[in-house]
């Protein structure tokens, strides 16, 4: 796994040592490529243009951004924000400095994930367990192959649609709650992708698809974002395309898979067995989530909330 770490230069270097050591602990979780941010002593023979270059080439070819924000970095803003729009998972770190607050536009950001800590060992569990989540390749659904019945079905006819190669400049992802092994009888095949162009996205749904039973495609506001959807049966699934012109990383329907990913693992088969339960008495999955954890308001916003939540604090929150 490449790992890009972004750190103030010219913002200011006061946090150097502290990069170092990030980075020192990042090596145990991957290849670091921007080990000299953690170094005083940087390369001043090549010009901005080719550190430019180099850089973002550099975050192209990474995994994961890991970015410490509490030095306010021109530099470290533009890498995030083109990190963004490559699609990448990205992890902002920051420590309040005499009740100084980072940029609203980092924290108030839903494309990355921002966490506040206050010394080495607490960032250190925080990308532990957020790197854990991250490790999980959803694009790839050959793990579909080796699961229940239901998801080596999935994986049948995910495969004789065509859908992952076919709709691959799309970005798309199973999401939903067959990935999760949680599925009902009435469970969708969902798969959530990002448009560029929303009627050349409805042209191509139409133009692949568009010979499948009961196909229909349409065009709306979904709580304000313009959206394409694709629906039709296919065999025993119905089968949802969805398209959003932001990143897939970013679509609720993902951020929801990530994070009920974890709390299944963390809370393990026996909470698994009351999420089915519930669901089979006519609860959707993020409710069930949502009632099972004691979580109060909507259950959809809240459980987004989460992300940032430690692993213990997520342990706690079960009454067994
Ligand atoms: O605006 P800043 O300089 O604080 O931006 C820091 C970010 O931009 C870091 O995450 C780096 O990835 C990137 N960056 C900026 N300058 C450099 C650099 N040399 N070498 C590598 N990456 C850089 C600057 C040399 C200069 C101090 C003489």
């Amino acid at each position: 796994m490449n790992i890009y770490f972004s750190g103030s230069i010219r913002g200011g270097q006061q946090d150097t040592e502290l990069y170092k050591e990030l980075i020192d602990y990042l090596k145990q979780l991957g290849t670091v490529l921007t080990e000299h941010i953690g170094s005083k002593t940087i390369d001043t023979s090549i010009s901005d243009q080719e550190i430019h270059d180099r850089d973002l080439q550099w975050v192209f070819e990474s995994d994961i951004i890991v970015a410490e924000v509490t030095v306010p970095s021109l530099g470290v803003g533009y890498e995030i924000g083109r990190a963004i729009e490559m699609n990448k998972p990205i992890i902002c770190l920051y420590r309040s400095i005499n009740g100084k607050s980072t940029s609203a536009m980092i924290r108030g950001c839903s494309n990355l994930k921002c966490f506040e800590y206050k010394n080495i060992d607490d960032a250190k569990l925080i990308l532990k367990e957020q790197f854990k989540t991250i490790n999980m390749d959803w694009k790839d659904i050959s793990y579909l192959k080796e699961g229940s019945p239901v998801q080596t079905k999935a994986h049948k006819c995910l495969k004789e649609l065509n859908i992952f190669d076919l709709l691959k400049e799309y970005n798309p992802v199973l999401t939903g709650t067959i990935p999760l092994g949680i599925s009902t009888k009435s469970s969708d095949l969902d798969i959530a992708c990002r448009y560029f162009d929303a009627d050349r996205f409805e042209n191509y749904l139409e133009m692949h698809y568009g010979r499948q039973t009961n196909f229909t495609v349409e065009q709306k506001e979904k709580a304000g974002y313009w959206i394409v959807v694709a629906k039709f049966i296919y065999q025993e699934f119905k089968v949802e395309i969805y398209g959003a012109l932001f990143p897939v990383a970013s679509q609720n329907s993902y951020r929801h898979l990530q994070i009920e990913h974890r709390i299944l693992e963390l809370l393990g088969d026996k909470f698994k067995q009351q999420v089915v339960k519930l669901k089979q008495e006519g609860l959707k999955t993020e409710p069930a989530f949502a009632q099972l954890l004691e979580i109060e308001g909507d259950p959809y916003q809240q459980l987004l909330k989460l992300e940032t939540a430690t692993d213990s604090e997520i342990i706690t929150m079960w009454n067994a």
